[in-house]
C-alpha cells in the first residue's frame, strides 16, 4: 500500500509575524516534490494569514500546534477546535512532548483532544515518544504503544484512519542527538503492528507514521528510507526554508 509521505514542519514558539510569513511564502514559492504533503505548523497567532496566503499552493498546508479539548467557554488564552476550523486550518498536532511536559497533558486528556479535533474536521497529528529513562529501561516499545492505546483506541476504525501519527523520542528532540534509522523503524513497525492489532492489517497500513527529533537534510533521506516511516515532524530543520524544502524533497 502506499501511503501518504508527509513533511510536517513544527516552528514551536518561533518567528515573528514579518518572518513568519517570509517563511511560509518562500516555502510557496519552492521548487518541492509537490506529492510530499507538506505541512506548516505555525503559531496561532499567524494560522490565518499563512493560511490564505497558501490556499492555493498545492501540497502545502497548515496545521495548528495545539487546540482545547472543549469546544467553547470561560477558558481564558484558549484555542478550540471549531475557532480552527472557521478560519480554514485541516491539521493540529496533538500530544507533543513539549505539551505533555510543560503543560502536564496525559494520555486521557489528549484522547478528548483527538475526539474534539476529529469533530471538528480537523486531522490530528498525534505524538507519542519516550523519555531516555524509559528507553534505557527498555521498556519503550511498550509504553508507547500505550500512549497510543489511551488516547487513540477508544476511536472506530474510520476515526482511526483519518489520525497521523509522529513518534518523537524525547531524547532526539532539539538534542540534535537522533534515533538511527534502525531505532526508528523498530518502534514504528512495533506501532504499526499494534494498530493492525488493533484495528487491521488494511486500516495499519494506511497509517502515516512519522519520525521527529533533530531531522534535518543530513539524516531525512536515510530516515524516511525506512519501510515503516512515512515522513518527519521537523522542529529546528523548518525554520529555514531551504533546510525544510531539501527534507521536503528527500522522500
Ligand atoms: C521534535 C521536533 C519537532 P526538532 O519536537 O516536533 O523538533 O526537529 O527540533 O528536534
Amino acid at each position: 500500500m502506499t501511503r501518504l509521505q508527509i513533511a510536517a514542519g513544527n516552528w514551536k514558539m518561533n518567528k515573528t509575524f514579518e518572518d513568519a510569513m517570509q517563511l511560509s511564502r518562500a516555502l510557496a514559492n519552492a521548487t518541492r516534490d509537490e506529492n510530499v504533503l507538506t505541512i506548516m505548523a505555525t503559531p496561532s497567532i499567524y494560522l490565518k494569514m499563512i493560511v490564505d496566503q497558501v490556499l492555493h499552493v498545492p501540497g502545502l498546508e497548515v496545521a495548528a500546534q495545539n487546540c482545547h479539548e472543549k469546544e467553547s467557554g470561560a477558558y481564558t488564552g484558549e484555542i478550540s477546535a471549531p475557532m480552527l476550523e472557521s478560519i480554514g486550518v485541516k491539521y493540529v498536532i496533538i500530544g507533543h512532548s513539549e505539551r505533555r511536559e510543560y503543560f502536564a497533558e496525559s494520555n486521557e486528556v489528549l484522547a478528548r483532544k483527538v475526539d474534539i479535533a476529529l469533530a471538528n474536521n480537523l486531522i490530528p497529528i498525534f505524538c507519542c515518544g519516550e523519555s531516555l529513562e524509559i528507553r534505557k529501561s527498555g521498556k519503550h516499545l511498550s509504553y508507547v504503544a500505550n500512549q497510543l492505546k489511551e488516547s487513540l483506541y477508544h476511536l472506530s476504525a474510520e476515526e482511526l484512519s483519518k489520525v497521523i501519527v509522529a513518534y518523537e523520542p524525547i531524547w532526539a528532540i532539539g538534542t540534535g542527538e537522533t534515533a538511527s534509522p534502525e531505532q526508528a523503524q523498530e518502534m514504528h513497525e512495533y506501532l504499526r503492528n499494534a494498530l493492525a492489532e488493533q484495528y487491521s492489517e488494511d486500516i495499519a497500513n494506511g497509517i502515516s507514521i512519522l519520525y521527529g527529533g533533530s531531522v534535518k537534510p543530513a539524516n531525512a533521506q536515510i530516515i524516511f528510507s525506512q519501510k515503516d516511516v512515512d515522513g518527519g515532524l521537523v522542529g529546528g530543520a523548518s525554520l529555514k526554508a531551504e533546510d525544510f524544502v531539501q527534507i521536503i524533497n528527500a522522500f
